[in-house]
């Protein structure tokens, strides 16, 4: 049975201060039986999992570079995110497509990177509003996620968790509806499947998208939403607390 996992992608906020002030709350907070995990800026890492290390709650970063390491001025690395004991690594956040220019090629390699440093990729997929309107939702999805089926090493059943993210539905107050997400959700696991019952039943499939508390459970229901990936709200204690607890 999948373990329900909520993990806080801080995206560019924070500071030392407001970040010790945050983990505080969720430390002295009963978070409930989900899995949690934050993704703070990756300058600060090094202060969360000092805070964290005696804790449940695992962390992990938003973007790694495909390559280990270079002469790649402003990058972070796998290796460099899993020596700071980071368990997980976002891949392919749709701000870093749409603003950063990534293609699901690059996604593909981070995905492979972050793997052979021993990272649990998050890989997020999603289409924007013109995509859903013209009706290319799933194509645009599978698309994605093909990239990354195709990167998995032979006999694969676990080690990666996947985030659908509706991009119209991001830090817009928007999100989708139960049944909008749960349709893309079981596409995405019925694309698993096609490959192994085994990974299909194994891989966590998370809700990315205006999470809030008041929408938390009626996503987290509907049996394709493992856990979702939470921006906005994962920088309030009160809000984060409940969304985790929803979860499990
Ligand atoms: C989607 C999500 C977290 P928010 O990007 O990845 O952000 O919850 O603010 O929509």
């Amino acid at each position: 049975m999948r373990k329900p996992l909520v993990v806080g992608n801080w995206k560019m906020h924070g500071n030392t201060a407001e970040n010790a002030a945050l983990l505080e709350g969720l430390l002295n907070t009963e978070l409930g039986t989900a899995d949690v995990a934050v993704s703070p800026p990756s300058i600060y890492v090094a202060q969360v999992a000092e805070k964290l290390k005696s804790s449940a709650i695992s962390w992990g970063v938003q973007n790694i570079s495909a390559v280990d390491k270079g002469a790649y001025t402003g990058e972070i690395s796998a290796p460099m995110a899993k020596d700071l004991e980071c368990k997980f690594a976002i891949i392919g956040h749709s701000e870093r497509r749409t603003l950063f220019g990534e293609v699901d090629k690059d996604v593909a390699d981070k995905f492979v990177a972050a793997q052979q440093a021993g990272l649990t990729p998050i890989v997020c997929v999603g289409e924007n509003l013109a995509e859903r309107e013209a009706g290319e939702t799933l194509t645009v999805v599978g698309r994605q996620l093909g990239a990354i089926l195709a990167a998995l090493s032979a006999g694969q059943v676990d080690g990666f968790v996947i985030a659908y993210e509706p991009v119209w539905a991001i830090g817009t107050g928007r999100t989708a509806t139960p049944e909008q997400a749960q349709e893309v959700h079981k596409f995405i696991r019925d694309q698993l499947a096609a490959i192994s019952a085994e990974l299909a039943e194994n891989i966590q499939i998370l809700y990315g998208g205006s999470v809030k508390a008041d929408n938390a459970e009626a996503l987290f229901t509907n049996p394709d939403i493992d856990g979702g990936l939470v921006g906005g709200a994962s920088l309030l204690v009160d809000q984060f607390v409940a969304i985790c607890r929803a979860a499990g």
